[in-house]
């Protein structure tokens, strides 16, 4: 790795490189220079993303924009081009990518209220930054992503092909996804008839894929430019909800420590609704809240028809990795369903 981070256009020689951030979908290293200045080196997921022109042509123009922005922040994620000026290297081993190493903390389970409030600052003031980005200039790196009707046909094509002989064992699993189908449409209903409008979105907004920096009350960057393409504002709300207002990890075996915490949801309204609420529609106010319930599905889901297919998409760390994530997100969003009317309520307190 240290051959390959040489490639790129470095201050000074890579002397380390080392695995490094918790990520489900490239192979991420922290590079250390001579000099000590800091890099991120990703092997790209070719599967995931087949073609690598588009995805770094995306990213590229979104890095630059941000940066010919005046309201962007100290620090910038920016893609360092190789040797020979083109953005990612690429030999028989994979394509690779480097960025400038952005400070601070990410936003992982267990975070602090302030950290996930910020959390909610760096994808609203991201959402305002990218406002007046030209959607037609972005590639969908992957068709469908929060397309939840046609990612439930997977799911049940899943089931049918049944490839690893998992879904007998998986019988309330599927009940559970199958019995709220109706959730799939909703949101997709609604940008049909306008109610909804496209816009440039994130669509991965984990708040791992935020950089904070609690002590000094600011946010450092948003990361994880992979998926940016047109989409709700509901998912990139959502999203956040999902990973960082469940009070256990999104992996966790022991679903008692998965519950659905109002206090943190409470935290991400009050960091991300401001710096949007100037731009929604009345559709958008009304089912803000409806985006935390829908990722929350759709992620299950997910994790379980990866699960059947035998564990090709999400990186797994252990046996049935895929079920347990699928389980916490069940758990999670029976717990968001009986609070249902407290999420509308906080919502509309901060819009
Ligand atoms: P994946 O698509 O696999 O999630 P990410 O781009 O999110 O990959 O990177 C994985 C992790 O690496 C992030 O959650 C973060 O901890 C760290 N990381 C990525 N890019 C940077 C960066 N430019 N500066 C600092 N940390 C980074
Ligand atoms: C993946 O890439 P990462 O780890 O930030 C996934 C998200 C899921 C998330 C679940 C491109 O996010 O859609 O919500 O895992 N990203 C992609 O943890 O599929
Ligand atoms: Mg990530």
């Amino acid at each position: 790795m240290k051959n390959i981070a040489n490639k790129f256009n470095l201050c000074s020689t890579a002397i380390s490189a080392e695995i490094y951030g918790a990520g489900h979908i490239n192979t991420t290293y922290l590079i250390v220079c001579e000099d000590g200045t800091k890099y991120i080196l990703q092997k790209i997921n070719n599967k995931t993303f087949p073609n690598v022109d588009e995805l770094m042509s995306n990213i590229c123009g979104v890095t630059e924009y941000i940066a010919n922005s005046p309201s962007h922040g100290e620090e910038l994620l920016l893609v360092v081009p190789t040797l020979d000026n083109k953005p990612y290297y690429s030999d028989e081993t994979g394509y690779y990518r480097a960025f400038t190493f952005l400070s601070g903390e990410t936003v992982e389970t267990g975070a602090t209220l302030k950290q996930f409030e910020l959390a909610g600052r760096g994808f609203g003031q991201f959402q305002n930054l990218l406002n007046g980005y030209p959607a037609d200039k972005l590639f969908d790196t992957i068709k469908n992503f929060h397309n939840t009707v046609d990612r439930y046909a997977k799911f049940e094509a899943a089931v049918d092909v049944d490839l690893m002989g998992r879904a007998t064992n998986c019988n309330e699993e599927i009940k559970f996804f199958k019995s709220r189908k109706e959730y799939c449409s909703r949101v997709l209903d609604l940008i049909s008839s306008g109610e909804i409008p496209l816009r440039v979105t994130h669509n991965d907004t984990k708040p791992n894929n935020v950089l904070v920096d609690e002590e000094n009350d600011r946010v450092v960057g948003v990361l994880d430019l992979d998926t940016i393409m047109s989409g709700s504002i509901l998912y990139d709300f959502g999203d956040s909800i999902r990973y960082g207002a469940n009070t256990g990890a999104e992996d966790e075996i022991d679903l008692s420590k998965i519950s659905f915490s109002k206090e943190y949801y409470e935290s991400y309204c009050r960091g991300f609704l401001p710096h949007v609420k100037h731009m929604l529609t009345e559709g958008e106010r009304v089912n803000m809240h409806f985006g935390a319930m829908l990722m929350t599905y759709e992620c299950g889901m997910r994790f379980l028809t990866d699960y059947l297919s035998g564990d090709t998409y999400f990186r797994i760390h252990r046996e049935h990795h895929n079920l347990d994530r699928c389980r916490t997100q069940m758990k999670l969003l029976s717990e968001m369903e009986k609070n249902e009317d407290a999420m509308i309520e906080i919502v509309k307190r901060y819009l």
